[in-house]
């Protein structure tokens, strides 16, 4: 006769259980990379000498048309973090937290946490200043070594230091010294302490996140990261002109730049300055790229990869020169359009490309469900796993970005959307949307720059009512089927 379970036994069969699925769940090793343009090797920009995230790349899924929901750091990161659209966070500034909006918004790393993964962050995870410490099991880290060159008044030959009117250093800055004497080199040493100590804690599955900095200005990197540049020979933007017939806030010129020391007077930039910021640009996407490496070669030395999802993402994009600007924070395909590819375990269309309109709200429910987590109800976005498995699948109608503007007295809120193949952006009062100041229309087919406003030509007009309907529809209308 068998012997009834004591209740303690059944305890323990229950928590033995509760470990062995815990053990099987996918690892995340989830890696940011400040306003990184999707312009690397595995883009097709094979001036960019990125040969780490390329490898990644030959690995994974690379989404060709991922968007984030506002060309800026904290409302994109708080966006894909809270699985949410910025009207619902109320966060379209670098000040205001989500918790204040939205109190009991489980993010995603706290989903993971509260499904028994041991969550961890370090470096720009969350924007600076704006953590949110019950996403983590323990407290996030930073390094010590210096972002940017910081307030000084001497280099270290005693030369004077010109310094901007904030107080900052170079714009552009070759640094000698080795990976680690920057931020991101000292975050990829503690990346790689942490995944030797996650590997020695198999009994809870883990969520890492790695903010890495670069290639965010000032466009400080170890020389030999410059080395792989020659300035002389690098193109201007080929579109260094405001789009025409765009209302004249939709572009911002780039005035982040000038937070920096060495900066020209008025713009457009000179030929030779803007050559030297490109320079720097591609020399701080080089430096993250070898970071980024470290941290993916240790996974594999680990023995972690094969149960590791990966996922990559750069929070926006940024403009070059195109449209006569720099930097971020508009509606425009250059900044609204960034990074996004991901490995899973077993995956069949490794090395592939989707071309499939994605959202950065999409990664939330993603990585939910790839690990079989349970859903939130709030969730604004869409889980793209079956594109994994076929990658030129029908998928959204469109991608939905938005940006703030204060014109005089007006506050109003551009609200912009990418079809397959055109950007139809509205830029409406905040409060009444009803009440429309501009309205933006681009032909990708025709216009892939988005050099032109065509929404005035007559001949447009019924393509502009269609597209207005559909961009009242909203992200909801604009499901995969
Ligand atoms: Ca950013």
């Amino acid at each position: 006769m068998k012997q009834p379970l004591t209740i303690v036994t059944i305890g323990l069969l229950l928590c033995a259980q509760a470990f062995a699925t815990a053990a099987q769940k996918p690892n995340i090793l989830f890696i940011v990379v400040d306003d990184l343009r999707p312009e690397l090797g595995c883009y097709g920009v094979p001036v960019i000498q990125s040969p780490n995230i390329d490898r990644f790349a030959q690995r994974g899924l690379v989404f060709d048309r991922a968007y984030c929901q506002q060309a800026v750091c904290s409302p994109s990161r708080t966006s894909l973090l809270t699985g949410t659209r910025p009207d619902t966070t109320k966060v379209w500034d670098l000040t205001t937290h989500f918790r204040k909006a939205q109190p009991d918004i489980i993010t995603l790393p706290q989903l993971f946490k509260n499904n028994g993964y041991f969550t961890e962050a370090m470096g720009k995870v969350y924007h600076h200043g704006l953590d949110d410490p019950v996403s983590w099991s323990v407290p996030t880290l930073f390094p010590k070594a210096p972002h940017g060159a910081g307030p000084r008044t001497e280099d270290p030959d005693g030369a004077k230091v010109e310094l901007s009117k904030t107080g900052r250093g170079p714009v552009v800055e070759e640094v000698d010294g080795p990976d680690n004497c920057l931020h991101d080199g000292e975050l990829a040493d503690m990346a790689v302490k942490a995944l030797q100590e996650l590997k020695g804690r198999p009994q809870q599955p883990f969520f890492l996140a790695v903010g890495f900095i670069k290639p965010h200005l000032p466009f400080n990197a170890p020389k030999k990261y410059f080395a792989l540049y020659d300035a002389a020979k690098i193109p201007p933007a080929p579109n260094p002109f405001y789009p025409i017939g765009a209302p004249k806030y939709a572009v911002v010129r780039g005035d982040e730049v000038r937070a920096y020391s060495g900066v020209p007077t008025g713009y457009p930039f000179p030929a030779d300055f803007a050559r030297k910021l490109k320079q720097g640009y591609y020399a701080c996407v080089s430096y993250v790229d070898a970071q980024v490496g470290r941290v993916l070669d240790e996974l594999e030395r680990q023995g972690l990869g094969a149960n590791t999802i990966v996922i990559l993402w750069g929070d926006h994009g940024w403009k070059l020169g195109e449209h006569q600007a720099w930097a971020k924070h508009t509606n425009v395909e250059n900044d609204t359009r960034a990074p996004l590819m991901i490995y899973v375990p077993g995956m069949t269309k490794a090395g592939q490309h989707t071309r499939a309109l994605v959202e950065f709200v999409d990664v939330y429910p993603t990585l939910a469900e790839l690990a079989g987590l349970p859903l939130p109800k709030t969730l604004e976005g869409t889980s793209f796993k079956p594109l994994l498995d076929d990658p030129q699948k029908a998928w959204k109608t469109a991608a939905f970005s938005q940006y703030p503007r204060k014109v005089g007295n007006k506050n109003l809120m551009g609200y912009t959307m990418r079809t397959d193949r055109y950007r139809l952006t509205r830029w409406v009062d905040h409060e009444d949307h009803a009440k429309v100041d501009a309205v933006e229309l681009y032909d990708h087919q025709t216009d892939p720059q988005e050099n032109t406003n065509i929404v005035q030509v007559a001949a447009n007009q019924a393509l502009v009512e269609k597209l207005t309907a559909q961009w009242s529809a909203g992200w909801r209308g604009a499901m995969p089927k």
